[in-house]
């Protein structure tokens, strides 16, 4: 094993006010009692109308003909809308074409919206909505990876990641290995379904009030649908009930649709998704299929890997581009790859419109190196961990990722270290040892497993963020940015952020619905970029204000601009004068100093050439380690999680708590995909698993019994980002692929460690079953 060095840690650069420390959630207090308003809580106009849609009932295949005559007969039902109605665009698709807002003549995919209906009830319309007679021309379904594969169908071209010579590595190498991994995909299950309301203004304008993660995109793609300028659209969005990246682009369909509702009926319209249609309707993580072929040593070390990764992107685009690559740029996970060859293939296959969903194709990337390295260890007698260690990136050197960024102050290394040692890794592993030994069919599984995760859009512009700041004359202060709130509390960091700057109490400050006329051209809160950009963005504005009060104070009172201090709500000027901040605040609109500023912020340092695949696609890297235990039945299959370590980098924390939250809950949605959630599509295209009877979910009986989180302490982010911080929403997530290696772990046990089981995900009981089933037949 190479040796690694504890990393100098330098002070933390934390400044102690209102950042740093925990606060609740902005609206905890109305989360739990009931009182945050969504969407479905606004009240409802007099001649509000309500959306159901036409599904299709083939998963491909044409329309030969539609009969409607039952639905628009049914009393309450007020119009209906086709494809032909639309007097705009008909294709959504927000990144490529493919995704029309209703079918015209080709099904796609099992539940596709044909029609909508605006009727006087929700029931009334979504009943009305199963009346329809169609006739279709049915097409033989494209339903799996394998099958895509062999046809060549494919939603956008193939693309490559490589580095040196692969081939020549592996083949020269002592030891040569192959692997396949199956990769489920997993269901948003937001607690709050996808939901849309649409009112028409003066001049055939429209204010959209939606559940969505991109209401730029959705003002944008309304105002395409309805052929009316963007000025005309305005998108509004307070909180959503979780999104999770299925409110990225899967928002958008329910908006057009209530819009061209209501232009056509002139009324309002509100478009919410039962839990079968939302789960029916909307696009998940892609499930994945990924092939290996590796070269190492007999230490473990790799030598060349080739990696084939497969998404099962459905039957259109959508974001698969984008996810497809970042699964690219996370097959290496945390280790040097010298000699590597990555392919992505876009599987197109007669399903939903696969989506981002936390991590964005990182975790579908990461699990199958994370296997690589479970196998090798088999491979060469060692302890997996032993392998990891080796594999690490270095310090100075063996530092540079295949797609060619440098790997800059590498903290993983020393995490892996700190963990094993505070979860006791070396004295669990002897003990389980023990116990697999007296134990003839319960057996346990330990496995310590990093995550280094690239922070930013690797589409360079979408790095972009902005803000607007109003103060009145009270001294109360309102912020808007162009973020969505969907739970994970980025209103609140960035009103600590806004607090900060002012030296006010965070109570002093409103954050106002995100609004496409207050804050224009908005990323979508996505890539765990939501406080990185706009916080700066918020800094921005409010240090443009700040500066205009200290000027303006520092004329009118005669002082330097340096002896005028913000402290704890008030403004020292000078050595003699205080004043609360709401005074200075009045002075100076009573002096006529605008009191409002709009701010901007674009992340410096990134850049890449993706027809070289090469460059700086990442701001930096956040990093985390957990370690897993578990305890499987090899009768049955069934198993428990008994313990979970975490120790997770966030650099200098806005927030513990929130971010202590975040990293809780994502290793929690992680686990439940990997072990519990299973998505099911008949032999045709029908979504079997289309509700909570069907699909698992983790609840709290599923939390690991022990569950120490950590928050790495002093190591601020290096580069330049808020307050030193990293982002948080997403990294967690892949966390959870150490109860995965745990499972493989104690499965392997069976074979006295000598083989490394087939287990693919979701790692049900059946699965972990037939897993061991292989190691006794082998
Ligand atoms: N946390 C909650 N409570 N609800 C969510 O929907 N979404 C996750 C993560 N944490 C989510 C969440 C995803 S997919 C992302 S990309 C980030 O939050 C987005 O928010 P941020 O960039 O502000 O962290
Ligand atoms: C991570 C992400 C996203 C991403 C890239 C990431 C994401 C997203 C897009 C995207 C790509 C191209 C577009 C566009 C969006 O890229 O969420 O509008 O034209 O939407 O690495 O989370
Ligand atoms: Mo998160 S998947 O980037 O919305």
């Amino acid at each position: 094993m190479r040796k690694l060095t504890q990393l100098p840690s330098k002070k933390s650069s934390n400044v102690i006010g209102k950042v740093g420390v925990s606060r609740k959630h902005e609206s905890a207090d109305k989360h739990v009692s009931g009182k945050a308003l969504y969407i479905d809580d606004r009240p409802i106009m007099a001649n509000h109308l309500h959306g159901a849609i036409g599904q299709t009932t083939i998963a491909h295949g044409i329309v030969k003909s539609i009969d409607l005559s039952k639905v628009k007969a049914t009393p309450g039902v007020v119009d209906v809308l086709v494809a032909t109605d639309v007097p705009g665009h008909l294709d959504i698709g927000p990144v490529f074409k493919g995704d029309p807002v209703l079918v015209l003549d080709k099904v796609e995919f099992m539940g596709q919206a044909l029609f909508a209906v605006a009727a006087t009830s929700h029931e009334v319309a979504v009943k009305a909505a199963k009346l329809a007679v169609v006739e279709y021309k049915e097409l033989e379904p494209v339903l799996s990876v394998k099958d895509a594969l062999a046809k060549n169908n494919f939603v956008r071209p193939t693309h490559t990641q490589s580095r040196g010579d692969a081939p020549a590595a592996i083949d020269s190498s002592e030891h040569v290995l192959e692997g396949a991994l199956k990769i489920g995909g997993q269901e948003h299950f937001y607690l709050e379904g996808q939901i849309s309301s649409a009112e028409p203004t003066e001049d055939g304008g429209m204010i959209i009030y939606t559940s969505s993660q991109h209401p730029s995109e959705v003002q944008i793609l309304v105002a395409e649908v309805l052929n009316i300028p963007f000025n005309k659209v305005v998108v509004d969005m307070r909180r959503m009930g979780g999104g999770f990246g299925g409110k990225e682009t899967q928002a958008a369909p329910w908006a057009c649709i209530a819009a061209l509702l209501a232009n056509k009926t002139g009324r309002c319209v509100k478009l919410r998704l039962n839990r079968v249609d939302d789960m029916t309707l909307t696009g998940k993580r892609h499930p994945f299929e990924n092939d290996y072929r590796t070269g190492f040593d007999s230490e473990g070390l790799i030598k060349g890997i080739e990696f084939n990764i497969n998404g099962n992107c459905g039957y259109s685009p959508d974001l698969s581009d984008a996810i497809v690559d970042r699964a690219m740029f996370h097959s290496d996970n945390a280790y040097f790859l010298e000699h590597a060859h990555v392919v992505g293939n876009r599987c197109k296959t007669n399903t939903v419109s696969h989506t981002a969903y936390r991590g964005f194709g990182g975790p579908q990337g990461m699990i199958s190196i994370e296997g690589v390295m479970d196998d090798i260890a088999r491979k060469v007698g060692k302890d997996p961990l032993e392998v990891r260690k080796l594999n690490l990136y270095g310090q100075t050197d063996r530092n540079v990722t295949h797609y060619g960024q440098t790997v800059e102050h590498n903290i993983l290394p020393m995490m892996i270290e700190k963990l094993e040692v505070d979860c006791e890794y070396q004295k669990r592993r002897a003990q389980i040892a023990k116990f697999n030994k007296e134990n003839p069919f319960l057996k346990k599984g330990i496995a310590l497993t990093p995550v280094k995760f690239g922070i930013s859009f690797t589409v360079q512009h979408l790095n972009q963020a902005g803000a607007l700041i109003h103060l009145y004359t009270d001294g109360s202060i309102q912020l808007n940015h162009g973020g969505t709130e969907m739970g994970q509390g980025l209103n609140t960091k960035v009103a600590q952020v806004v607090a900060q700057e002012f030296q006010v109490d965070i109570d002093n400050i409103v954050c106002s619905a995100t609004r496409t006329d207050k804050v224009p051209n908005t990323s979508p809160t996505a890539a765990s970029s939501g406080t990185d950009l706009n916080g700066k963005a918020a800094q921005n504005a409010a240090k443009k204000i700040r500066a205009r009060l200290v000027k303006f104070a520092s004329e009118h009172f005669s002082v330097r601009q340096d002896e005028v201090m913000f402290l704890d709500n008030q403004v020292h000027i000078g050595e003699e004068k205080v004043m609360a901040f709401a005074e200075l605040i009045q002075l100076a609109y009573m002096n006529r100093v605008s009191l409002s500023s709009t701010g901007f912020y674009k992340t410096p340092k990134i850049h890449y050439n993706r027809d070289k695949a090469n460059g700086r696609p990442f701001f930096y890297y956040a990093n985390g380690v957990s370690c897993s235990e578990v305890l499987i039945d090899t009768l049955t299959g069934e198993y428990k999680v008994e313990r979970v370590d975490v120790l997770h980098d966030v650099g200098d924390s806005l927030n513990p708590a929130i971010d202590l939250g975040q990293i809780e809950g994502a290793f929690v949605q992680g686990m439940g995909w990997l072990t519990t959630e299973e998505l099911v599509w008949n032999e045709k295209g029908r979504l079997m698993t289309n509700g909570p009877a069907t699909y698992k979910i983790p609840a709290i009986a599923d939390m690991p019994e022990i569950f120490n989180v950590e928050l790495l302490q002093n190591e601020p982010n290096r580069e330049a980002t808020i307050y030193n911080s990293k982002a948080v929403g997403e990294p967690p997530f892949m966390l959870a692929i150490s109860v995965w290696s745990a499972l493989r772990d104690a499965v392997s046990s069976v074979s006295n460690y000598r083989l490394s089981p087939i287990l693919h995900t979701p790692a049900t009981p059946e699965r972990v079953l037939m897993a061991v089933q292989q190691m006794k037949a082998q």
